[in-house]
């Protein structure tokens, strides 16, 4: 796709990595900047971000049209910029035009982001942001495991009704998404094979070569190698 560079924040291996999944596979011209979010090398929360970004995460991208607190024209929160992308590449159907499908995958976004994103995973490595007592953290860490477990017992459940990816049955912005959360349980030592539907769902996303050209450009060795 041609056009005017988009500016693309992230940090490799996070939650960004959906984005850059769907600007691969929507053919953008983009520049990514790499923002730290990890602990030893932090800048998420630095004041040179936090002037552009004042929620102080990636990922972020832009122009796009409006502001959200920071610098004009840069647009935050993962789900509002795969939909942003998608509604670019309306042939690709990476957000569906069908309003139950779309429906359906605003419910995967939520869902992901909310949820298993904001409470489970940030509950094991950020347990600071839900008390300010140090002494309760192992306590909120163990929660956030077993919320974390709780939702992929879900996910596969979901999934085990046969379908080939979240949305039957064509790969949407949700299974960009689903595959960050794959891969992170891998990092925090889950045995993902458990998870046999959900497992080939992801073998299916990592074969596009959107999910393959992303996984590089993060410097992510490729799942199933
Ligand atoms: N709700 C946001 C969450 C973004 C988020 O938490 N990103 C993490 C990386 S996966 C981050 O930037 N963390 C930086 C920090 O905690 O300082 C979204 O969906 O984009």
């Amino acid at each position: 796709m041609t056009g005017e560079a988009l500016d693309f924040f992230q940090d490799p291996g996070s939650c960004s990595l959906a984005v850059r999944i769907v600007l691969e596979e929507g053919g953008f011209a983009y520049r990514a900047h790499a923002v730290s979010a990890r602990d030893r090398d932090r800048e998420t929360i630095g004041p040179a971000w936090l002037a552009r970004n004042p929620k102080g995460r990636v990922p972020a991208l832009s122009p796009v049209p409006g502001r959200a607190g920071g610098e004009a024209h840069l647009l935050t929160e993962a789900p509002a910029i795969l939909t942003w992308l998608a509604r670019q590449r309306p042939d690709l159907d990476l957000m569906p035009a069908d309003p139950a499908r779309e429906a359906r995958t605003l419910e995967w976004m939520n869902w992901l982001s909310g949820w298993v994103h904001a409470v489970a995973f940030a509950q094991q490595w950020r347990p600071e942001r839900f008390s300010a007592d140090e002494a309760s953290y192992p306590g909120i860490r163990a929660k956030g495991r077993s919320n974390m477990l709780e939702a992929f017992d879900a996910i596969e459940r979901i999934m085990a009704d046969g379908r080939r990816w979240a949305v039957p049955d064509a790969f949407t912005i949700a299974d960009a998404f689903l595959i960050v959360f794959y891969r992170w349980g891998g990092l925090v030592n889950v045995d993902m094979a458990q998870y046999a539907s959900w497992t080939s769902l992801t073998a299916l996303t990592m074969e596009r070569a959107s999910v393959l050209t992303a996984f590089r450009a993060d410097g992510l060795p490729r799942l199933f190698a």
